[in-house]
């Protein structure tokens, strides 16, 4: 692994294999699913041990095309894990379930195909049913001509159930924010909730990195009028993660809900956290930058990237390491 330039899903899995395998006291690997097209979705817990114990999870890569995500989440664990020594407190008071590419195939598939892919893969529903078949590879590039000419995929985040088709999602298997025929018909969203769902009373805190435009959003995202009723405590814990990004390198984040900041949309992961699982500090992380490469940031600024958002993860981090709720 490096983070001088963007790896490949299969560099990023050998990645969270080799930190469990060489950091085995505070590493595991939790596979909670399949892609579609039958990658692997491996969460890395990272603990020093102990019982109910405050978690934090954090997911990157749910939509393919946004690469600095899982580059980023990448970064947090290499902090977290390789230089732990610097942070005891943040492993010996708080577990972490941390997913750095939940849209796999989506991400392979901008990687290859198309640069600006950003949903899933599955296959519209009523079309020839297809099956992985490791031994030829992923079946992506044996595709039948009878579904290549159909369109492919999910937005993986219209596809949760909260408020589901409720605003922003499209009916359209052929647009790019499609929500799926039904909430959760896309495995890696379903193997995402059914997790979060098992963990719910510990999980403090959901981070969902995406990118771009460099905000910290708050839910609500399905709805511009009325706001959670303890959105003051999550505007000011996010705060805090902004403020101490900030003075990293001065990069500004705007801070607020997503349908006042940037448009309302429901269905997505943060408002299924906050509204289902109960995750009372539930956000989604855009990251940068605010539109000059868009989502084809140069790998130059991984680094920089990586390093400023860890410094936001971990005052949020902090806080709960003390002990507040
Ligand atoms: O539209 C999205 O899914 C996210 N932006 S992105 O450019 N990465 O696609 C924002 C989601 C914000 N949260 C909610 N709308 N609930
Ligand atoms: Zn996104």
């Amino acid at each position: 692994m490096s983070w001088r330039r963007y790896h490949r899903f299969k560099d990023i899995e050998s990645y969270i294999d080799y930190l469990a395998h060489t950091y085995k006291e505070i590493c595991e690997t939790v596979i909670i699913g399949t892609s579609t097209e039958g990658r692997t979705l491996k969460v890395l817990k990272v603990s020093s041990g102990g019982q109910n114990k405050p978690a934090i999870w954090i997911d990157g890569g749910l939509h393919g095309r946004e690469w600095i995500s899982p580059a980023t989440v990448t970064y947090i664990l290499l902090q977290l894990v390789e230089f732990r020594d610097k942070h005891p407190h943040l492993l010996e008071n708080l577990d972490w379930y941390i997913l750095p590419v939940s849209n796999p195939d989506g991400y392979e598939y901008s990687h290859v195909h198309d640069r600006l892919w950003r949903k899933t893969r599955s296959i519209p529903v009523g079309s020839k049913k297809r099956r992985p078949n490791p031994a030829l590879g992923y079946w992506s590039d044996a595709i039948p001509y009878s579904v290549r000419s159909q369109c492919v995929g999910v937005d993986p985040n219209r596809n949760w159930d909260f408020q589901w088709m409720k605003v922003g999602g499209s009916s359209n298997p052929c647009d790019d924010n499609f929500a799926g025929h039904k909430p959760f018909s896309e495995p890696e969203t379903r193997a995402m909730a059914d997790f979060i769902m098992q963990h719910k009373d510990q999980i403090h805190l959901f981070l969902s990195l995406h990118s771009y435009s460099q905000m910290w959003l708050i839910p609500w995202g399905w709805t511009d009028t009325v706001k959670p009723d303890d959105y003051y405590d999550m505007y000011v814990l996010a705060e805090k993660g902004v403020n101490a990004l900030k003075a990293v390198r001065g990069t500004d984040y705007l801070l607020g809900t997503s349908a006042e900041l940037i448009y309302a949309s429901s269905g997505a992961s943060d408002d299924w956290a906050k509204g289902v699982a109960q995750i009372k500090y539930a956000y989604t992380i855009e990251l940068p930058d605010t539109g000059n490469h868009g989502f084809i940031l140069p790998a130059s600024q991984i680094e920089s990237t990586g390093q400023e958002t860890w410094e936001g993860v971990r005052a949020l981090a902090q806080h709960f390491a003390e002990g507040y709720n």
